[in-house]
C-alpha cells in the first residue's frame, strides 16, 4: 500500500499543529514544481535547455536555463495558493509579496530553486531546498520581519535530491520522512520512514582547495579527523553539491563542512534557504548543525541572501568539532538546545 507525501501528512495531521490540511496544499505546489523541474532535468541533454542563460542572477552567478525553469515553476505552483502571503528565492533579489485577502496569506516560502545546478552539465546530482514559515500575526502586512525569522520558527523544511533517484526528505518538527518519485505514476512515495542519521560515519566533506584559508581550528579539526585522533578511520567525500552531500550525511553519517575562507570570510552557503531547512531536518534526526559559533537555527536573519558557515553531522562529529573549534556554543550548549 503506497503513501504520497499528501497523504503522510493528512495521515498524521493530528501530530502536526500546522497541517489542518493547509500544509499538505502548499507542500502539494511543491512537490508539483519539483516534478516539473525534475522532468526537465531528466532530460536535459536533448532539451535546448542545457548551458548558461546570457545574464547572471541577483547572486552574481551565471543562470543555468535550469535554474530559471527550476524558479519559475517554484513561483507559479506557490503563487496560486492563496495561503501563501511572500516567496523568496535564491534567484530573486527581494521577496515577492502576493496580494491576498485580508487573511489568508499564511506562510512565507524560502527556497533555493536548484541549488547545485553547474553540475547539471556533467550529470550530478542537484536539488531543491525549501523552509515554510508562518507569517507573524503583527506582519500581516508580509513585511520584512515576517520574512527574517531565525531557523526555530520553520513549521516545515525539505529538499528534493535529483539523482539516480528522486528524493523527497522533509520534517515538519515531528521526525524526518523520504519519499521516492515513482515515475510509473508521478507521485512521490514514502521510501524512508523516520530517518535517523547515524550517531557517528565514516567520511567528512569539505572542499579540500580552500583548507589553507580555513581558520586555523578548522585545519586543527580535520588533522585530528585525519590522523585518526577520533578512533576511527575517515574516507573524504566532496561531491560539491550541497544537498547531494547532505543527503549522504542524513544517511550515512559523519560531517560535511562549509568553513569560512579567504574568498568567503563569512561562509559561502545561505542561511535562509540551504543551512536553515538542512539544520532543521539534521536536527530532527538527530544530528547537530552550526555555524561554528552558534547553532544554524538560532542565528536571527539580517538579509535574506545572508551567507552563513555550515558545519553539519553526526552528534560524534560534532561534539569533537565543537570542542575542537571552542565555539561560543560549547557541544553540550548545542546539544541541549537541539
Ligand atoms: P565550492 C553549489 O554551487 C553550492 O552552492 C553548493 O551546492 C555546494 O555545496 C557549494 O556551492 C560548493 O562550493 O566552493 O566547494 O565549489
Amino acid at each position: 500500500m503506497i503513501v504520497t507525501v499528501q497523504q503522510h501528512i493528512l495521515q498524521r495531521q493530528q501530530q502536526f499543529p500546522e497541517a489542518r490540511g493547509r500544509l499538505s496544499w502548499l507542500l502539494s505546489g511543491i512537490t508539483l514544481a519539483t516534478k516539473m523541474t525534475e522532468s526537465k532535468i531528466r532530460r536535459a541533454g536533448l532539451l535546448d535547455i542545457l548551458g548558461p542563460l546570457n545574464h547572471t542572477n541577483v547572486q552574481g552567478e551565471v543562470q543555468q536555463k535550469l535554474d530559471v525553469y527550476a524558479n519559475q515553476a517554484l513561483l507559479h505552483c506557490l503563487g496560486v495558493r492563496d495561503s501563501v502571503a511572500a516567496l523568496v528565492s535564491e534567484e530573486n533579489e527581494e521577496p515577492v509579496m502576493l496580494e491576498r485577502s485580508e487573511g489568508s496569506g499564511e506562510y512565507v516560502i524560502v527556497f533555493d530553486p536548484l541549488d547545485g545546478s553547474s553540475n547539471i552539465d556533467v550529470n550530478v546530482n542537484v536539488g531543491t531546498i525549501f523552509s515554510i514559515f508562518r507569517l507573524p500575526e503583527r506582519a500581516k502586512d508580509g513585511g520584512s520581519s515576517a520574512i527574517l525569522q531565525p531557523g526555530t520558527r520553520q513549521v516545515a523544511a525539505g529538499y528534493v535530491v535529483y539523482g539516480p533517484s528522486t528524493i523527497l526528505v522533509y520534517t515538519t518538527g515531528n521526525g524526518v520522512f523520504g519519499f521516492t518519485l515513482d515515475p510509473a505514476i508521478g507521485a512521490f512515495v514514502l521510501s524512508h520512514e523516520n530517518i535517523r542519521m547515524p550517531e557517528s560515519g565514516n567520511t567528512y566533506s569539505v572542499n579540500e582547495a580552500n583548507a589553507e584559508s580555513f581558520p586555523a581550528p578548522y585545519q586543527h579539526f580535520l588533522r585530528k579527523l585525519r590522523m585518526g585522533e577520533l578512533g576511527r578511520k575517515y574516507s573524504s567525500r566532496y561531491i560539491g553539491s550541497l544537498v547531494a552531500d547532505f543527503h549522504r550525511t542524513l544517511l550515512k553519517g559523519g560531517i560535511f563542512l562549509y568553513p569560512p575562507t579567504a574568498s568567503h570570510v563569512g561562509g559561502k552557503l545561505r542561511l535562509l534557504y540551504e543551512a536553515n531547512p538542512l539544520a532543521f531536518i539534521a536536527e530532527q534526526s538527530g544530528g547537530i548543525a552550526t555555524s561554528g559559533r552558534e547553532r544554524i537555527l538560532d542565528i536571527q536573519p539580517h538579509d535574506i541572501h545572508q551567507r552563513t558557515p555550515f558545519v553539519v553531522g553526526s552528534s560524534a562529529e560534532m561534539t569533537a568539532f565543537l570542542e575542537s573549534v571552542g565555539s561560543v556554543g560549547s557541544a553540550h550548549e548545542v546539544l541541549d538546545r537541539a
